[in-house]
């Protein structure tokens, strides 16, 4: 099996984001599953382009994009996409929509098809905090799970995606306090959550 596993680049005035420090981190096999680590820009339009040049690429079993979350405190597995786009900032190309579609006059969500419920178990088994989602939010993370789950819908390519704590150091000095989580964590996270789908 081939697991194409994303990230995202720094956005909001951050220096990392703590996604692509995860994925980063993987091994290149997990369970004998080729594990292919993509960075792909915060910004709507491209990361877009970027992940579905990748999917053609590489022809993946399954697509696990990550990101990052600031106040969320556990690894948490996104359970859908939504035809909406309304950023509370710019992205990294300067892109600000307000209330507007994914993708015009489509389906208003999607559910991701990654075994959400295993995964999750398997993290908090690995003693690090994990949780189910029902929002991806509506900024650039969204808009990636949405077009993943609108390439992949009625195949057998497997579609989720994982929102990652703030990491110590950006967590530091917050005011008010975040919550945050040691990068090791979110690696090994990521680990047990892909080892799942070597059972799927
Ligand atoms: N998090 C943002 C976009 C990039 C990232 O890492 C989000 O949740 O939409």
């Amino acid at each position: 099996m081939k697991i194409l596993v994303t990230g995202f680049d720094p956005f909001g005035g951050e220096s990392i984001n703590p996604s692509w420090e995860a994925v980063k981190a993987l091994p290149d096999t997990i369970e004998n599953m080729e594990i292919i680590k993509l960075l792909l820009p915060t910004e709507f339009v491209n990361s877009e382009k970027v992940l579905l040049a990748a999917m053609a690429e590489h022809a993946p079993d399954a697509v696990i994009c990550c990101g990052q979350a600031a106040g969320r405190k556990a690894v948490s597995f996104e359970r859908l996409a939504i035809n909406l786009r309304d950023a509370s900032i710019a992205d990294n190309a300067g892109y600000k929509p307000t209330d507007e579609a994914v993708k015009a006059g489509e389906r208003e969500a999607y559910f991701v098809t990654a075994p959400v419920k295993a995964m999750a178990e398997a993290v908090k088994s690995a003693g690090i905090a994990s949780e189910l989602s029902l929002s991806a939010g509506a900024f650039v993370c969204n808009n990636v799970l949405y077009a993943l789950l609108r390439e992949t819908f009625g195949t057998e390519t497997i579609g989720g995606f994982v929102h990652l704590p703030l990491s110590p150091q950006q967590a530091e000095g917050k005011n008010p306090p975040l919550p945050f989580m040691e990068p090791e964590d979110m690696t090994r996270a990521l680990e047990e959550a892909i080892r799942v789908l070597a059972k799927a």
